[in-house]
């Protein structure tokens, strides 16, 4: 079975997220949607919360799971029998960082990346921004998947 893993923070996932996933899974046999924490990177859902909405975002894509991992992807990667890496590119900047990730996860453990061009559409996309935009309350329902909306708005309200 060819297993493949797009890890990400995913707090929360977006639109161009969710493209990733889509073309990911349509390549291989099971793809596991993992939530890693990225410690330069404060987060705003719990890991749990974005563990649902991940579920039910790719609730008609058979072959995805979803799961969280503190600690090396490479070891999430040994321990699950996964070969592969899936990602998206969005520009020459994310190359640089995406690139010396990937050489060094082959490097730690072999394991392969594959980086996918991104949607066009989405090139301008980050969670990081839609959260900023949300937060001042900037119109992002177009941005990210309708269920991702009702609780970035619902958690943002808390937040007042
Ligand atoms: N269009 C297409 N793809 C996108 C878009 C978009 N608009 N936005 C994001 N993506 C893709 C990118 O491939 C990105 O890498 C991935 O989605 C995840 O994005 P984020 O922002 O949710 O996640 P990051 O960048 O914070 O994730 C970094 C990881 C958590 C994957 C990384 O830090 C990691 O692997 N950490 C685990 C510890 C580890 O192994 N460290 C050593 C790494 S060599």
């Amino acid at each position: 079975m060819r297993r493949a893993v797009c890890p990400g923070s995913y707090d929360p996932a977006t639109n161009g997220h969710l493209d990733i996933i889509e073309r990911a899974s349509a390549l291989f046999d099971e793809v596991v949607v993992a939530v890693l924490i990225n410690k330069k990177k404060q987060g705003l859902f719990t890991i749990d919360e974005r563990l649902d909405m991940l579920r039910e975002v790719t609730s008609d894509l058979p072959n995805v799971r979803v799961d969280s991992w503190h600690g090396l992807l490479v070891d999430y990667c040994r321990d699950h029998g996964i070969a592969a890496v899936a990602k998206g590119l969005r520009s020459v900047s994310d190359f640089d960082y995406e690139l010396q990730m990937a050489q060094m996860n082959r490097e730690l453990s072999g394991v392969e990346t594959l980086l996918m061009s991104n949607n066009p559409a989405y090139s301008f996309l980050s969670s990081s921004l839609v959260k900023e935009v949300a937060t001042y309350g900037g119109d992002v329902s177009e941005m990210v998947p309708p269920a991702v909306h009702e609780r970035l708005v619902a958690k943002l309200a808390e937040q007042r």
